[in-house]
This record gives structure tokens, sequence and C-alpha cells, in this order.
């Protein structure tokens, strides 16, 4: 496969993970089938994206983001917070007011919208727009494209700021998403992106958060190669803890001189070390499916919390059934009654009893649900980085090794 954004041959692997089916393909019955496609991971030595092997699998992007996605960014009171400190300090610091044009992309069910005072409007392909439109955020279902900004340009006119949280990492065409960015936004606008940062991925050994729908791993390094072809500049980035461990890089075109930020994160890239990625996955999943056949043996209960896409992933790497773990339990209503795609196994709304244990999935959630369901005499245990048990007074088991 040659790379998506410089077309150098692609050689090197990061990791290899069989096959599974995309991760949020959620089952609506057990007769349904499914197709499961191979996930690889390689590393482009020209221009450092780390992109998901797509010469593996016939998938559209269409078909991952299908009108039915499930994923809802509101479930989650963190990171409606996050996104609400986001709006306040954007505001204040490049001055929005009811001139400014505000337009995100990828905006959900308007969780970041809803909070901004200036004329704004968000650009999502799938149903999660419909809710945002119950909270009375503009909502074009659409996915973002250079044609598409074309279009917005022609009609509603120039961005002073536009978002894109989460989003750069599943779009395949990653040149012309970004093209896109820079054909609408003001020549003094400024744009802003999140994604988890591949250095934590390495470092965290968060393997899980492989899957189809993400087409990229992004690095500062990267990142700055891509927006430089398209005609963008990064002049400051900040380290967020969202994610297990975020990057959030303001981008304008040209206009801003480079502050300190940008250097320090290129440097601290230097240092990720790529080989020994898959054996610490191997790690993280022998230590799973140990845990789940020792609670099995000794009789205990187990459930999980969170049908999260990374979740399904870590399933499907282990082989994990609902032999081993009966059911997950989810807040989502749109998962729930639902299979988890690959491993089958369903997403309950409530838990059946109080389990022995509890398997978080969403671990970079953890700290918000250990505080919802710390009331519970379960044990909660996650596995990334490391196997680690704990019950409400805090951690009492730490499998680490890393
Ligand atoms: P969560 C997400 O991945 C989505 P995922 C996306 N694919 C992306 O790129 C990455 O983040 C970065 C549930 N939950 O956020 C909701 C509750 O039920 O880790 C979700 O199903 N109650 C765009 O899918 C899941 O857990 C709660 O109180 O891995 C969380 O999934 C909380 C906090 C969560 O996303």
């Amino acid at each position: 496969m040659r790379c998506r954004h410089c077309n150098h041959q692609l050689e090197k692997v990061l990791i290899d993970l069989g096959a599974c089916p995309p991760s949020n393909a959620y089952l609506h019955s057990l007769t349904e089938r499914e197709e499961h496609y191979p996930l690889r991971v390689l590393i482009c030595e020209n221009c450092w994206l780390v992109q998901t092997d797509i010469s593996l699998f016939t998938l559209g992007y269409d078909e991952l983001f299908t009108k039915d996605y499930p994923y809802f960014s509101s479930v989650s009171a963190d990171w409606v917070n996050h996104a609400k400190k986001y709006v306040e300090k954007i505001t204040e610091r490049f001055g929005l007011d009811q001139d400014s044009l505000t337009i995100e992309v990828g905006s959900n069910d308007g969780y970041l919208l809803q909070f901004m005072k200036t004329p704004c409007y968000g650009i999502e392909p799938t149903m999660t727009g419909e809710k945002a439109k119950e909270k009375g955020v503009m909502s074009c279902s659409n996915f973002f494209t250079s044609a598409f900004a074309e279009n917005a340009l022609h009609f509603q006119g120039p961005a002073d700021l536009m978002i894109a949280n989460n989003v750069l990492a599943h779009v395949p065409n990653i040149n012309d998403f970004v093209r896109g960015f820079s054909i609408l936004l003001k020549s003094d606008g400024v744009a802003t992106f999140e994604f988890p940062h591949l250095l934590h991925l390495i470092d965290g050994t968060q393997f899980d958060t492989i899957y189809h729908e993400h087409y990229s791993y992004l690095s500062l390094t990267a990142i700055m190669n891509i927006f430089k072809s398209q005609g963008l500049s990064v002049f400051d980035v900040e380290e967020l803890e969202t994610h297990g461990g975020s990057l959030r890089v303001y981008a304008d075109k040209g206009l801003r001189p480079e502050e300190s930020s940008v250097a320090k994160i290129l440097e601290k890239e230097k240092d990720i070390d790529y080989t020994a990625f898959q054996a610490k996955a191997d790690r993280v999943k022998n230590d799973f499916i140990g845990f789940l056949l020792r609670a099995k043996i000794e009789g205990k209960t187990v459930a999980g919390f969170g049908a999260a896409a990374k979740g399904n992933t870590l399933l499907n790497y282990s082989g994990v059934r609902s032999d081993l773990l009966p059911y997950v339990e989810d807040d989502t209503p749109a998962k729930q009654g639902k299979f988890l795609p690959g491993s089958r196994i369903i997403v309950r709304k409530e838990f059946a009893d109080v389990p022995d244990y509890v398997v978080i999935f969403p671990w970079n959630h953890k700290a918000e649900i250990m505080a919802k369901l710390g009331h519970m005499k379960s044990k909660f245990v996650t596995f990334i980085p490391d196997l680690e048990i704990a019950n409400s007074q805090g951690v009492y088991w730490y499998g680490g090794r890393h």
C-alpha cells in the first residue's frame, strides 16, 4: 500500500490485529451476518503518517459512518464539560463576536456547538446530527470534503473559526479533507483540531483505539506535513488528557508566528519507539483472557461497562465471547439491546445483578464511570496500559509492567 498523504510505498508494520468487523457495526440480532476485515497498521517512513492498511478491506467510509452510527458524544458528561471549557477559552482567545462564523466538522449530537454564543453551524453525516438539531444546533448532513467546502464558501461564506475534534483520524482522503479547511477559512481565520496523540497510543499501549474507522494515528510531525501541503500552518499546540492523551492543534494560513509549544512536541515525538508495540499489546490481551478465565474457574461473575468501539477491538483481538463475558452495560439508547460486532455480546441498559467484577472498556472515562458506579460492591477492572483492579476506595491490585 502507498501512503495516503505522500504516496510513499509502505513497508513497516506497527501492529497486526487479525481480522474483525467494523467496530461500530452493532448487530440487531444474533442471526445477522457480518464481514470480518483484516486490521493492520503501517508506518510511513517518509512523512510519518501511521495508517490502517486499507488495501486489506473494501469498506467505503460511508459504510463505516452509516446513518445509524451509534456514537453520541454527549453520553460522557466529562467530554461535554471539556467542550464547554473549550468554547469559553476559544471565544475569549480569538475575540469571537456576533460577526464571527464558526463551523464544526463532525459536530455529532451538538455536544460542543450547544455552548457557542456566536453564529455557528455543524457538519455531521450520521444521524447523531438529528440530536444536535433538537438542541437548536444547525447541522448539515454531509461528509466534509474540499468540494463541500467550495459550496459552503459560496453559500454561507468563510469561517473565522473551524473545529474538528476526533475527526482527522476518520477520513480516508486526509489531504482533500484538510484542503477543505484551507478553502473555507478566512485569511485571518483559525482552525483547531483535537486528536489522540500517537505518542501516548504507543507509550500507553492503547492498541484498542485501532479500528477500521480510524484511518490514521496522528502525530504533530505527520499533521504538520499534511497541513503544509494544503496551505495551513500550525502555530500552537496543547497537550490534553482526553482520550488517554490528545493534542489540540491550532492552525491558520501562516499569519501567526509559531509558538514554542510546537518545537517542544516535535522534539518529544523524536523518541517514539515503535518496536515493541505488538508484544505489549499481546501482553494486554493475555492478561485480559487470563483474568476472565480465572474469574470463570473461581465462579466469579463478570460484566462489562461501556460498549466503546475500543472495547470491541480488545474483545475481538482476544477472541472473547459471551461465555466469558455475558453482557456489557451502556447508557447509549442506540446501542442497548444490540450485540457487539464480532463478539456478539449483548449490550444491556442495566446490570442484571451486582457482578463481582466490572470490566471498564472505555478506560479514558474511568474516573467518571467509577464515580457513577462507585456505590456498587463490585471491583472495577481495566487492562490498558496494564491490568488494574480497583474498588470504590481506589486501586488495590496493579499488574504494571510498562
Ligand atoms: P468512548 C470514541 O471512541 C469515538 P470509543 C470515536 N470513534 C473516536 O475517535 C474516539 O473516541 C477518540 C459509554 N458510556 O468515548 C458510551 C456510558 O454508557 O471511549 C460509549 O458507548 N456511560 C469518534 O467508542 C462508551 O461508554 C458513561 O457514563 O472507544 C464510551 O466510548 C460513559 C462515560 C460512557 O469511545
